[in-house]
């Protein structure tokens, strides 16, 4: 699929605001002033960009604990998000929630998740929910190939298969859960190959090409809205960093790194813009624009005010 010019812009600026994004996390956990550990999705943007691209609006996402990627391509606020990273008040979730449990259903966003398959019969149950109101909104799960050995994925495929719900099943390969390669953790290799066992039909796509990525979730999609059931979308990316803030990466080669920033999905998008005609400079302006919103919105979230007791404790007991 060849976007139209302005598409194809539009998700590179989104990419770039969400790398933006991460790079800035790194340098206040390395300040001290951003708590906790984080998961960065750096290398698996067009993964996120390009399913949302393809999806409506109102179609309903669950994420997994490497979700920043997500929840801002759906288009949550920047500034809301930083601060609930960091625990601030005005924060999505009050800043209760923080990185791995941050939802906001005004954005149809059920939210990030810290156990590891845990967001696929969360979305099962909302797909069964809107098969039930008679909806043609759709439930979109991401989650990684580590997940896809989790009893949940295959509980998940099994009873969305026979009971023909609308959900998309969306797998980003980054070829390691952890430090697990892939190859030595999930059976077979192909987590899309999976499908078979559950009747339901699967696909899988470059996850460093946003447009390979759009066009495949459409067919996806589309297939799942008409009402004919689940799909399986395994998308096969990298993740540039390490699992977590504190992973020195001592399980894969330098080489392979090096190679895979070869492959990196915004270098891809950026070739594509620069064979199309759009001038470098441009294409630069993007990318400082979205370092310059980002650092405008974690000064405005360091200023806020942390969370205080009694909103910590809001909605806890009953
Ligand atoms: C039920 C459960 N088991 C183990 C963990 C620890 N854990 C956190 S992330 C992770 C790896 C997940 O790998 P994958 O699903 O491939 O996602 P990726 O981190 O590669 O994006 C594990 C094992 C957890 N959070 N939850």
């Amino acid at each position: 699929m060849e976007f139209p010019e302005q598409t194809l812009l539009d998700c590179y600026a989104r990419m770039c605001l969400i790398r933006a994004f991460e790079e800035k996390l790194a340098e206040l956990f390395s300040q001290g002033l951003l708590g906790g550990t984080s998961h960065f999705c750096i290398g698996q943007e067009a993964c996120a960009v390009g399913v949302i691209t393809a999806a409506r609006e109102d179609d309903w996402l669950i994420s997994n604990h490497r979700g920043h990627g997500h929840l801002l391509a759906r288009g949550l606020e920047l500034q809301k998000v930083m601060s609930e990273l960091l625990g601030r008040s005005d924060g999505y979730c009050g800043g209760r929630g923080g990185s791995q449990h941050l939802s906001a259903p005004e954005k149809f966003f059920l939210g990030t998740n810290g156990i590891t398959g845990g967001g696929l019969p969360i979305a099962t149950g909302a797909a069964l929910a809107l098969q039930y109101r008679g909806s043609t909104q759709v439930a979109i799960v991401f989650f990684g190939d580590g997940a896809s050995n989790q009893g949940t994925f295959h509980e998940s495929l099994n009873m969305a298969s026979l009971w023909k719900l609308p959900v998309l099943y969306v797998c980003e390969n980054n070829r390691y859960g952890m430090s697990n390669p892939v190859e030595k953790a999930c059976a077979g290799g192909r987590v899309s190959a999976r499908a078979q066992a559950y009747c339901l039909p699967a696909d899988t796509a470059d996850g460093s090409d946003v447009e390979a990525v759009a066009q495949a979730a459409s067919k996806a999609l589309e297939q799942v809205r008409s009402g004919a059931g689940p799909f399986l979308l395994e998308l096969l990316t990298y993740r540039h960093c390490g699992h977590s803030k504190n992973d020195p990466r001592i399980y894969r080669s330098k080489t392979e790194e090096q190679q895979m920033w070869e492959r990196d999905c915004l270098r891809i998008t950026r070739d594509k813009l620069l064979r199309r005609g759009i001038p470098d400079s441009r294409l630069e302006q993007l990318k400082t624009q979205a370092a310059e919103q980002v650092q405008a919105a974690a000064q405005q979230s360091l200023q806020a005010p942390f969370s205080s007791r009694e909103e910590t404790l809001a909605g806890v007991f009953a």
